[in-house]
Parts: structure tokens; sequence; C-alpha cells
């Protein structure tokens, strides 16, 4: 039996209601339901169904990047199996994203450290990307409740063994000490709100271009913690942080991004949404518009994804 077969299970919902094959689809959807190490409101674990919910009860043509995404074919791989050891978690699911084909890549949380399964699953296909976060959070610490690996520490593990070049952060605004210190230390490249607010969305994205053509990597790999937004868009989410952005700005940059990135685009995760703490199902709304802006950005570059 494949890997795929013991830990992946198939999802009631397929993404935006396109059940196609993974070999004849044009992007794959993924979901992590595992929310172990959540440490303030856990719940993560029902987000790939909720998502999958919001996703077939949205519009699918985009008018940021003028595409109709009914017009692609959307591959759901389904669901895998609920783990409860973080780094048994990280160990399949890298092993399962190793084995998939080359192509647009939908990871749907999960508490955020599913992020560190799936570049992982990247490297080990032979990628070297960077990776931009849109994370209210840096994720940096040493150690978190005992825990080595968790949502709040996954980061820097990932740095530790990739380089402290390779992530960008977007929306950053609540760190401890021992946190920004780190990154300080190690020039690790992450914006602020205010920040943003300040320079402007352009001043910002070029910054983020002029990053991702300096620092050696091959593919661009985004992962948006959806606790980036502010609570007031995104109340569902497992460790709320007020003075976020805004829906549209965050789409925005995000699209743009996407279209003009000169590397390669390999995929995307949306984490952190919880829907028991959610308030009317529009966390899980906007995670889903979130993956549809990026899914039409993506198809906007012909044959350079
Ligand atoms: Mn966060």
């Amino acid at each position: 039996m494949s890997l795929a077969e013991v830990y992946l299970n198939p999802a009631p919902y397929c993404f935006g209601g396109s059940c196609v094959e993974p070999g004849k689809a044009d992007f794959l959807v993924l979901g992590v339901p595992f929310d172990a190490t959540s440490s303030y409101r856990p719940g993560s674990r029902e987000a790939p169904l909720a998502v999958r919910v919001a996703a077939a009860n949205i519009e699918f043509y985009s008018m940021i990047s003028g595409v109709d995404l009914e017009e692609y074919r959307i591959g759901d791989l389904g669901d895998l199996a609920q783990l409860g050891d973080a780094r048994d978690m990280v160990t399949v699911l890298r092993d399962i994203i190793a084995s998939l084909p080359p192509k647009p890549l939908v990871v749907i949380g999960g508490e955020h450290t599913v992020t560190l399964g799936v570049y992982e699953g990247l490297v080990a296909r032979g990628l070297n990307p960077c990776i931009l976060v849109f994370d209210a959070h840096l994720d940096l610490r040493d150690e978190y409740m005992g825990l080595k690996l968790s949502h709040a520490t996954f980061m820097r593990r990932l740095l530790e063994r990739h380089g402290h070049d390779r992530v960008f952060y977007v929306a950053t605004r609540a760190v401890c000490r021992e946190e920004i210190e780190y990154a300080r230390r190690h020039r690790v490249r992450y914006v602020t709100p205010q920040n943003i607010r300040l320079l402007g969305t352009m001043e910002v994205s070029r910054r983020i271009q002029q990053w991702l053509n300096s620092c050696g990597c091959d593919s661009l790999y985004i992962s948006v913690d959806m606790d980036a937004y502010d609570p007031a868009y995104a109340p569902g989410v497992g460790n709320p942080e007020p003075g976020g952005l805004e829906s549209w700005l965050l789409l925005g940059m995000l699209s743009s991004i996407v279209r003009s990135s000169q590397k390669r685009v390999v995929g995307i995760d949306v984490t952190e949404v919880s829907p028991p703490h959610d308030v009317g199902g529009i966390t899980s709304v906007l995670a889903a518009k979130t993956v549809v802006e990026f899914l039409a950005a993506v198809a906007t570059r012909r044959g350079g994804s």
C-alpha cells in the first residue's frame, strides 16, 4: 500500500465541488486536520471541512486577476489522517508532499505547524523554496510549553535547518523578546502592519520581490496564518491578535506578489482557522477566498508557475 492509501482520507466535499483525479488536475488541494499543539483556542482540525464548505458557496471568478477558476480542474486529495504527535505529522506530511506531482498545491490546515511538513516535502522533491509568511507571529521560540516542535516554534526549526534568509514575514505584531532578539540576530525579514501603512503596499511588494530575487531560492511558497488578518475579519483563529491587516489589503498583496513573481510559485497553505471559535463562519469564508485569489493569480502565470 502507498503512503497516501494509508494516511489520506477522502473528504466529504471536494474543494470548490471539483473532484478531479490528481493526475488530471491543474491544482491540488490537501487538508491537514492537525491541532495537537494548539495552546489557546484549539479546533483547527475542523478547518479543512469548514473551508471546503465555504469554498462551495463563494464565487470562483476573480475580479483581481480576471480569471474564472471554474475553467480549471482542482484535484482534492482529501485529508491527512489525524495524528497526535507533531513529529509524526510532519514526517508523514513531508513524505506525502514529496510524492505529489509538481502542480500548484493548496494545503488547508490545521495549526501552523503543518507548514514545516509541507516545506520539508517540497525540499524532498528537490526544490529550494523561499517562504513568504503572512502571520501576526514569528513562531521563533526555541521551546513552548515543553515542546521543541509546536505551532509557536516550528519556524525556528525550519530556519535552523534551511537558513534565515528563506523567510519574509508580513503583518508581524505579536512577539516575545526571545523571538525578536533571535530575528534581529539572524537578520530575519519582517514587516509590521504599521510598516505597510507607512510604506504602502506597492513599496512592500517591491521589497518582497527584491528579497525573492536575491535570496538564492528557486521557487516561492506562501503560508497564510489567518491571524495575519485583523480579528475583525478573521475572528475564528487559534491566537487572535488585534491590529492586523484588512481583508482587501492582504488579498490584493497576495495576488500581486504571485502574479509578478519571477520565481516559480509552488503552493500555499492557509492555517489556524478554528471553526469552534468562528463567528458565523466568516473566517472559513475568508480562508476559502484567500485560496481562490491565490489560485486565480497562479492561473495568470501561463506555463510559469
Ligand atoms: Mn500566528
